[in-house]
């Protein structure tokens, strides 16, 4: 593995500049850092292995060396639109699943609202993060960290949701760069339509557990349960409860599970 594949792989994207880390704390960090200090707009930090790598809510993702995807895109957002902003993750999400449909023949599901499933585990997680300047957003982070080979995936009992990895799945061996120059790819040919109906139609598409009964819960504890409808014009999720009611959920911080 070294700096010249992952270059040579990401050759023809419209990428303004490149950074590749043998080893760092976050890609999520570091490419917020790099955008406080003025980064361009698709700017990317690609690293073999993180070692504070994180998810939301202060969450740790797990990278170690030589098997996984961590990498974070600095995009910058035309215009002022809040409520576009909630939807960035799951452009991430969609960007992933595109990509290991088109490249490898997959079919990726996306766990509401930004979790790439592939046989109903997580392969993927994304986390967006903004960079404010006052009240002007100056930069969105969309950090993405997928699982290539076995040594990615976790041990059962360190994480919420059970997890895979691209090779496990398809019983080959996967060329981490060149998956990783398909996600960048989806996700610049998708940053337009963000919020558009084909965007929202292509995410609905691809939402696992529709038609199954979930559990919505929040930081709380505080829990919903109800049978999963699909998404509104604003990536909302539309739940039927059990009174027949429908109710919908903001993207947030809500931890979404199946009722088996
Ligand atoms: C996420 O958070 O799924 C977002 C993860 C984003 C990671 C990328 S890697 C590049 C960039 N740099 C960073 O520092 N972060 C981003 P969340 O939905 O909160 O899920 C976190 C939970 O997933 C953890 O609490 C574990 O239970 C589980 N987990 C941790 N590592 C995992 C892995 N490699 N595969 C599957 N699940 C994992």
């Amino acid at each position: 593995m070294s700096e010249k594949e992952v270059f040579e792989a990401l050759r023809g994207l419209p990428l303004a500049a490149v950074w590749f880390y043998p080893e760092t704390g976050s890609t999520n960090q570091d490419a917020l850092d790099w955008a406080a200090q003025g980064a361009p707009d698709l700017a990317l930090i690609v690293a073999d292995h993180q070692t504070a790598g994180r998810g939301r809510l202060g969450r740790q993702w797990f990278t170690p060396p030589g098997a996984a995807l961590a990498f974070s895109l600095i995009l910058h957002p035309p215009a002022p639109q809040p409520e576009i902003l909630p939807l960035y993750s799951p452009l991430g999400a969609l960007a992933v699943a595109f990509a290991l449909e088109q490249g490898y023949g997959l079919q990726p599901q996306i766990k509401w609202p930004n979790d790439v499933l592939l046989n109903n585990r997580k392969v993927c997680g994304v986390l967006a993060e903004a960079l404010w300047q006052g009240d002007g957003l100056q930069a969105v982070v969309l950090g993405i960290g997928i699982n290539v080979a076995p040594s990615s995936v976790p041990p059962d009992d360190q994480i919420l949701f059970p997890a895979t990895c691209v090779e496990e799945v398809t019983g080959k061996s996967i060329h981490r760069w060149g998956l990783l120059a398909g996600v960048v790819k989806a996700i610049i040919d998708w940053r337009d339509q963000l919020g558009s109906e084909v965007f929202l139609q292509a995410w609905q598409k691809r939402l696992a557990f529709t038609g199954h009964m979930v559990r919505l819960e929040n930081t709380g504890g505080e829990a919903s349960e109800g049978l999963l409808l699909g998404i509104d014009a604003f990536g909302h999720l539309r739940l039927q409860m059990k009174d027949g009611s429908q109710q919908t959920f903001a993207i947030g911080d809500l931890k979404l599970r199946p009722i088996s």
